[in-house]
């Protein structure tokens, strides 16, 4: 009786976690997200930011502008995250911080 009723458990949290696991594919999207960043102080500044951040795996597209003094990506949220946006603009010399997410 016991092992039936922990047989049945088992299944219900495979169910679950399946159905979490499909759920979250589903949610995985294109996002295009602004990045604040703020160091940079010329003109090449924002050719480096860009460079940094099409070379992210997922990333396919990147505006930075110099004057306003951020990145506006579009990214594949299956293969890259915002974390990895990030540190590639930080290896690059350039600290950055989510500013917002344009959502559709
Ligand atoms: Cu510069």
């Amino acid at each position: 009786m016991e092992t039936l009723v922990s047989a049945q458990a088992k299944k219900l949290i495979l169910a679950s976690i399946l159905a979490f696991a499909f759920a979250d594919a589903a949610f995985a999207a294109v996002r295009t997200v602004t990045l604040s960043v703020p160091g940079m102080y010329c003109a090449v500044c924002p050719i480096t930011v860009k460079k940094a951040l099409v070379k992210v795996p997922g990333v396919s597209k990147a505006v930075v502008s110099f004057e306003k003094k951020e990145a506006v990506v579009t990214f594949d949220d299956a293969k890259t995250s915002v974390k990895a946006l990030e540190d590639a603009t930080f290896e690059a010399g350039y600290e950055s911080t989510v500013k917002g997410e344009k959502t559709k």
